[in-house]
């Protein structure tokens, strides 16, 4: 029977793990309250469903959709990190690589996910302090209650009309915005299927405060850069990465190398993408064509429609995060929404999206030397 069972499990792992899909509902905003804007969203976090409330010709017709998880309106910060985020960080310290994408609207709090409110003068940590910074904490706590040999690394990068940034590159403002002296940053093919950034920065941490310091300097570069080349961050992705190596041994005193690796993205907004081909019409007349979301779009679709041809190469991002969507990497999509009436058809198009992304299955591995 037991052999049964281990060959069963095995089997089932063979066919994959599914990308793990969470929404996450904003409370109304003041302004949104003042007005007394209607609310057309309903989450059932015990059910994990969302429902959204349609007039229809005067009928009232409610789409559910089922996700992994679900957060309400009332959610805070620490309760989504507890629940969604804090197992993904023990993986990771397993030695898998594991990325957390933030999808939505904008204004819907993909940042106020992800980043959290500003760092405090008095160096207490932040309430509403986000994914990035709980995971640094987190990373830290354990390692350091462990007792653990390790090292840790981190990128910080930006993903704007095609172009990457590097938001740790230590630069004059004035060469920032300089063509010519900008270090020249290339997506290279590492000859086994994947991709590294040349010439981005990694920088070696030791402490969980010198990780916020870097965050501190990447956040104040990317605010110079988007006034002076006037850009719409709404329009940027980024993506943050911190890369741990493990010391360990063997019962049988053998040492070993555990490597995990963990992207947090924060996505473009995701208006202006939505199926309907008007609207795209209306965008990329605009000029306003997020290359990487319309290809995120299109790789989401091709791997759960089984569709042979994955077109990763089309753009950066998902040439950046190409193992993430069906490769070796475990992967978990916040999808953040409005409950406002205002919203409701760009609402309902990330829940398709989010929905639909369920379906994508990837096949996780530890990496050990
Ligand atoms: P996005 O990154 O998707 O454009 P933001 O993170 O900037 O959205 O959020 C828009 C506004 O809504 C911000 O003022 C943010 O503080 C607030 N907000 C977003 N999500 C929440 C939430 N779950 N609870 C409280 N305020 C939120
Ligand atoms: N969302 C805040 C940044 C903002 O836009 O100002 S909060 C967290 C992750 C990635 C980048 C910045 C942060 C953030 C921060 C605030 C101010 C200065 C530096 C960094 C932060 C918040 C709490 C702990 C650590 C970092």
């Amino acid at each position: 029977l037991r052999s049964n069972d281990s060959s069963s499990s095995k089997h089932d792992k063979d066919k994959g793990v599914n990308v793990q899909v969470i929404v996450r509902c904003r409370p109304l905003n003041e302004d949104e309250m003042r007005v007394h804007t209607p609310v057309v969203i309903s989450c059932h976090e015990n059910r994990r469903e969302v429902s959204a409330v349609q007039n229809i010709a005067n009928k009232q017709i409610d789409r559910t959709f089922l996700f992994d998880k679900v957060f309400g309106p009332t959610s805070q910060q620490k309760d989504l990190y507890d629940v969604a985020v804090s197992p993904i960080v023990y993986e990771v310290l397993e030695g898998y690589n594991c990325t957390i994408f933030a999808y939505g609207q904008t204004g819907t709090g993909k940042t106020y996910t992800m980043e959290g409110g500003a760092r405090k003068k008095n160096g207490e940590f932040p309430t509403d302090a986000g994914v990035i910074p709980r995971a640094v904490k987190q990373i830290f706590d354990i390692l350091e209650a462990q007792n653990a040999e390790y090292s840790m690394k981190v990128t910080f990068l930006e993903l704007y009309n095609e172009e990457i940034s590097d938001l740790l590159a230590l630069e004059e403002t004035s060469k920032f915005i300089d063509d010519k002296s900008k270090k020249p940053i290339a997506l290279m093919e590492d000859g086994k299927g994947g991709v590294f950034v040349r010439g981005l920065e990694e920088e070696v941490v030791t402490t969980a405060n010198e990780i916020y310091k870097i965050l501190e300097k990447g956040s104040a570069k990317r605010r110079t850069a988007e006034t002076l080349l006037n850009k719409q961050s709404s329009r940027s992705h980024s993506i943050f990465s911190i890369t741990i190596h493990i010391k360990e041994c063997t019962p049988e005193g053998e040492e070993m190398i555990k490597c995990g690796k963990l992207n947090l993205v924060d996505l473009a907004g995701s208006e202006n993408i939505s199926r309907s081909g008007a609207r795209e019409g209306r965008a990329r007349e605009a000029g306003e064509i997020n290359k990487s979301l319309l290809t995120l779009g299109r790789v989401i679709n091709a791997l759960v429609e089984h569709s042979g041809h994955v077109p990763y190469r089309d753009s950066k991002l998902t040439r950046l995060l190409r193992d993430s969507l069906g490769g070796k990497t475990k992967t978990c999509i916040i999808a953040t929404i409005s409950p406002s009436i205002h919203s409701l058809e760009e609402t309902l198009s990330t829940l398709d999206y989010a929905h639909r992304a369920k379906n994508i299955k990837n096949k996780p591995e530890i990496n050990q030397k």
